[in-house]
């Protein structure tokens, strides 16, 4: 058996279409049943449905065999786990964002320390280190918008994508920082217990992905 991880919403979503493609249905919707295991077309193949933020640990211990994760998520928790491919899905990018009315280049220009409020705080870490930008770093585990709003934070380090949560909160993306996409990752251990139908798997991705492009 075949256990891949995926996480409700946009990486369930966009993984889907890449599915079908490799001749692969899920036979269950995760957002009308309460099921955890999905079983799909392929009698060897499993979906197990996790945290977005819990894909590397399951991939990493073995819970799962492959999963799929945003970029973001990969980097903030440093794994190591094999990495083969960019999916090209959940697209968005980390980037700061402040309100409209703080000076983000003059506050960088000052030397002033920083109050950065996000979830990505090893990321944010880097980048602003990086830059020689002093900064305390807040961490918080979601809704980073409001943090600048009610004084909480100078500047938030989040995912964007369309920009209509920022622009609906009268933020302004002041800096891009890198652009996200999901991958598929895999356990290290089931490539060499299980090469022939993983590889099989990474393959069938791997053209699904180019046709896609
Ligand atoms: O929700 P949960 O806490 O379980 O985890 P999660 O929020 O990480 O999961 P999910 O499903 O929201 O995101 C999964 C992955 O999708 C992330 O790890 C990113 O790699 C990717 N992705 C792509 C995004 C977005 N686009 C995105 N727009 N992740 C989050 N957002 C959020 C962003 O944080 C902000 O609040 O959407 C809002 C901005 O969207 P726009 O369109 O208004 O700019
Ligand atoms: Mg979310």
């Amino acid at each position: 058996m075949i256990t891949l991880a995926l996480s409700k919403g946009r990486i369930f979503d966009d993984s889907l279409p890449l599915l079908r493609a490799a001749g692969i249905e899920v036979l269950d919707d995760p957002e009308k049943s309460r099921k955890l295991i999905l079983a799909t077309s392929r009698p060897d193949l499993r979906v197990v449905m996790v945290r977005a933020s819990d894909v590397p640990t399951y991939v990493r211990h073995g819970g799962a065999d492959l999963g799929v994760a945003g970029l973001d998520v990969l980097l903030e928790t440093d794994d190591g786990l094999y990495r083969p491919l960019d999916l090209g899905i959940a697209r968005c990018r980390m980037s700061v964002a402040t309100r409209e009315d703080f000076d983000y280049a003059a506050a960088v220009k000052q030397g002033s320390r920083i109050r950065v409020a996000t979830k990505y705080t090893r990321m944010a870490r880097q980048h602003f280190a990086a830059k020689g930008v002093h900064v305390d770093l807040i961490k918080l585990y979601g809704s980073m918008e409001l943090a600048p709003l009610t004084g909480l934070a100078d500047a938030i380090v989040d995912m964007v994508s369309t920009g209509s949560t920022l622009k609906a909160n009268h933020l302004v993306e002041v800096e891009r920082i890198m652009d996200i996409t999901a991958r598929l990752v895999v356990n290290p251990a089931s490539l060499k217990l299980k090469r022939e139908p993983i590889r099989a798997l990474i393959d069938a991705f791997e053209a699904a992905v180019a046709a896609a492009r």
